[in-house]
């Protein structure tokens, strides 16, 4: 009898609805999401910062990592931590967000993370330039993309692969993509990537490959798993695809008041209250405008100063509540004009979904 591969069913899962299935809840006990509450620090704290591994955490005993460069280059190199980290280093502060943040919110929804809002975080990661990597090993003139491969391997419908995503030369060789060793200036802990990753800020997060140990130049498009099987946009099961890139422009609330332990209802003090979010939009967007929805009722939120081209931007609106039951919103617009959707795009595969937050209140 044949052994070996025990994942045969190659078929995407069909979607489903109501309660979550206990491979859900076991994703959601292993990743995690950011606690609403936290959207307050402009840079979120390691530990709260959202978590998503596909596979498991490699354990990386010491600084003994090399990175290979090969493929379609004129020099193929092997670089140790220490040559990486002697490049020249920048710091950038990114807003990541999961591009399946929002999916549990689908109806019907596709059985995987069942992330809700909670999928995002701001930290200042600290890297070099991806391009002086690949300036080392030198592209030929024949490379289209570059492909990036961790350290983690498993299997996803049937297919065994190591995790991997690519970019093409001219986005790779930008100046604002990083082989990232640090995180708000710290070495990377070791679910985020340790002890290198790639940071590609203003796309959702699954480009951002962790735990980077092999780096491809290539001739023709890469075709790995999560390049060509698993991040796609797909408005109809089996129809047209669009591969995901940047994140959709969107709005968080912090949850206003004081939550019921089991069902996170809120409970809010009569009078003025205010309501504290953030904004993002991938893209380099600029956020252009914020509002908020008082039971549907739509009023301009005060914008915080921008903190650079790829984190969030913090906002504030103050509320007189009134003793009732209330519905609160908000809803980003940005600089191309890009607003979000009241209720969620329907997804395949649950990608994408920027549509408004809804925070229900009972004001006293
Ligand atoms: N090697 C590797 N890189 C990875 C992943 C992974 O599973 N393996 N997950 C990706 C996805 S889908 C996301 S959203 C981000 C999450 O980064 P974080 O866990 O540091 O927040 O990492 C990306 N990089
Ligand atoms: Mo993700």
């Amino acid at each position: 009898m044949a052994t070996g591969n025990p994942f045969l069913d190659t078929e995407r899962r069909p979607h489903t609805d109501g309660a979550f299935h206990a491979n859900e809840v076991g994703l959601s006990n292993r990743n995690s999401g950011i606690l609403l509450e936290t959207l307050r620090h402009d840079v979120t704290p390691a530990g709260l910062h959202y978590l998503l591994n596909h596979f498991d955490v490699p354990f990386v005993v010491d600084r003994r990592w090399q990175v290979e460069i090969d493929g379609r280059v004129r020099k193929p190199l092997t670089l140790a931590l220490d040559d990486i980290e002697r490049l020249p280093a920048r710091t950038l502060r990114v807003t990541l967000e999961c591009a399946g943040n929002g999916r549990a919110a689908m109806t019907p929804r596709y059985p995987s993370m069942p992330w809700v809002h909670e999928a995002v975080g701001t930290a200042e990661w600290t890297g070099t330039p991806l391009r002086h990597l690949l300036e080392r090993a030198g592209l030929l003139d024949d490379v289209v993309e570059i492909a990036f491969l961790g350290a983690d391997r498993g299997f996803d419908r049937g297919q065994e692969h190591t995790y991997g995503r690519s970019l093409t030369r001219d986005v790779a060789l930008g100046e604002d993509v990083l082989a990232v060793w640090a995180m708000n200036g710290a070495p990377l802990l070791p679910q985020h990537g340790y002890p290198l990753r790639l940071i590609v800020p203003g796309w959702y997060g699954m480009a951002s490959v962790k735990w980077l140990n092999r780096i491809e130049a290539l001739a023709q498009p890469y075709d790995g798993f999560q390049q060509v099987s698993s991040y796609m946009y797909r408005a109809v099961p089996g129809g047209p695809t669009a591969p995901v890139s940047h994140m959709r422009v969107k709005a968080l609330l912090v949850p206003p008041g004081i939550p019921d332990f089991y069902s996170r209802q809120r409970m809010v003090e009569a009078g003025p209250v205010e309501l504290y979010g953030r904004a993002w939009s991938g893209a380099a967007a600029a956020i252009a405008r914020v509002e908020v929805g008082i039971d549907g009722a739509w009023h301009q939120a005060e914008l915080e100063a921008p903190q650079g081209k790829f984190a969030w931007r913090g906002w504030r609106f103050k509320w007189d509540a009134q003793a009732g039951e209330h519905e609160l919103s908000c809803r980003a617009t940005d600089a191309n004009g890009e607003a979000q959707p009241l209720q969620p795009r329907w997804d395949s595969g649950g990608f994408g979904n920027n549509a408004v937050q809804r925070v229900r209140v009972t004001v006293r």
